[in-house]
């Protein structure tokens, strides 16, 4: 056997292992949801014919050709039974695209399709695309929307000064993507548009988070919400802030809607991620809160503090101290199945109940904003607990 044969055996045999690999619950969790041993998705999972010329002739060492830096932010959808994830996959040359894998039981065995997502591009090309938010649409249509990025042509000094927008593109079989223009809105930069599952006055609703800048949200900022009467040429003319940024809280920095809300009948669960600064650099955790059902522009419910934030091996990565959530997937038996990325590296799975998570949200006392109000608020179930001992 040549060198050539016996690597890319070996290559091949090692990611078999890897994809074969049975994934388990950690030992340990706190009631509301449930982390795994295992990331499900990593650079190791991308196919080899993606990285690898095949052939000794023109490979002969056998040497990566096109390599993999992250695999992270993932939209999720239940597609024909699968559960399959929209995988923001990051070359090395910093590229980031789509690319689907899906498992029979959401938990493990996650498999890339053939070739990755081809999304069209608009007049002015994109930079790069990432952290696709699908939403299955009362229209018929699956959605992805998208943050596009393209350099800032009036600052070109700056060479990190870019403009984020909201890429938009829809489909029916997850293969062939019609791609859409760009979200109009008339409030600055845009990321993590999320669009709502349900027409809201005969029109589409979209979650929003408006900023001044690239990185920073300035003075605006927090999540938006508005509608646009199509999707062909979608427009948000009026947009307000629903879920504020708020000082020293875990989304003081910035906030943004994470996966589309799921609809139960206490009212739209939702998913989100904020953002603090420390001396560290942004800390980003996973937050939940419930929108009213006829309103869902509306806060019903909103637990105080994270809801998952990066804890152990996922604090470490291409950006550390990261944990960042665009898709779930519920069944129809209310299993819920939270797919998160930890530090801009790796993809996870958690998982939950729309019980269990609809009780979180309601019965999680809210954020009292000051001190004094936190240990009230463990004083009153102290005082609760003791009450029940008698
Ligand atoms: C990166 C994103 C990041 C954003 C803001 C982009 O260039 O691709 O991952 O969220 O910059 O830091
Ligand atoms: C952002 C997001 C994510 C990323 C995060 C942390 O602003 O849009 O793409 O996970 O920063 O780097």
């Amino acid at each position: 056997m040549s060198n050539f044969t016996a690597r890319i055996e070996e290559l091949t045999n090692t990611q078999a292992q890897l994809l074969e690999r049975k994934n388990a619950p950690k030992s340990d969790s706190n009631g509301i949801y449930q982390r795994y041993k295992n990331p499900i998705v990593t650079p190791e999972h991308i196919p080899l014919n993606w990285r690898y010329d095949l052939n000794e002739k023109t490979n002969p060492h056998a040497m990566e050709r096109i390599g993999v830096n992250a695999t992270l932010n993932s939209g999720a959808i239940k597609f024909s039974d699968k559960y399959v994830i929209v995988v923001r996959v990051e070359g090395n040359d910093r590229k980031s695209y789509f690319a689907i894998a899906e498992s029979d039981n959401g938990i493990d065995g996650f498999r890339f399709w053939e070739r990755p997502i081809t999304m069209p591009e608009t007049d002015v090309p994109d930079t790069n695309i990432y952290d696709m938010r699908l939403t299955r649409h009362e229209d018929g249509y699956i959605y992805g929307l998208f943050c596009t990025e393209r350099k800032d042509q009036t600052n070109l000094a700056d060479m990190s000064a870019a403009e984020a927008q909201c890429g938009i593109a829809r489909t029916k079989d997850l293969i062939n993507w019609e791609r859409l223009p760009d979200l109009v809105t008339y409030s600055g930069q845009q990321r993590n548009v999320v669009l709502h599952p349900e027409f809201v006055d005969g029109k589409y609703a979209l979650y929003t988070r408006p900023q001044d800048s690239f990185i920073s949200v300035g003075g605006g900022g927090g999540i938006g919400w508005g509608l646009s009467e199509s999707m062909v040429n979608a427009e948000i003319k009026d947009e307000i802030i629903i879920d504020n940024k708020v000082y020293h809280t875990i989304k003081e920095v910035k906030n943004g809607q994470g996966p589309a809300p799921i609809k139960t009948a206490e009212g739209w669960l939702h998913l989100a991620h904020g953002v603090r600064n420390t001396a560290a650099g942004l800390r980003y955790v996973l937050y939940m809160f419930m929108t009213d059902l006829n309103k869902p522009w509306q806060i019903i419910y909103s637990p105080a503090g994270h809801f998952i934030a990066p804890e152990g091996d996922e604090r470490v990565g291409d950006v550390s101290n990261v944990v960042f959530s665009n898709g779930w997937v519920v069944d129809d038996n209310g299993d819920v199945y939270i797919y998160y990325a930890s530090s801009d590296t790796r993809m996870h799975v958690a998982t939950s109940t729309l019980d269990k998570l609809v009780d979180f949200v309601i019965n999680t006392p809210e954020d009292g904003l000051r001190s004094f109000k936190s240990v009230e608020a463990i004083n009153t179930l102290i005082d609760k607990n003791l009450l029940e001992e008698k």
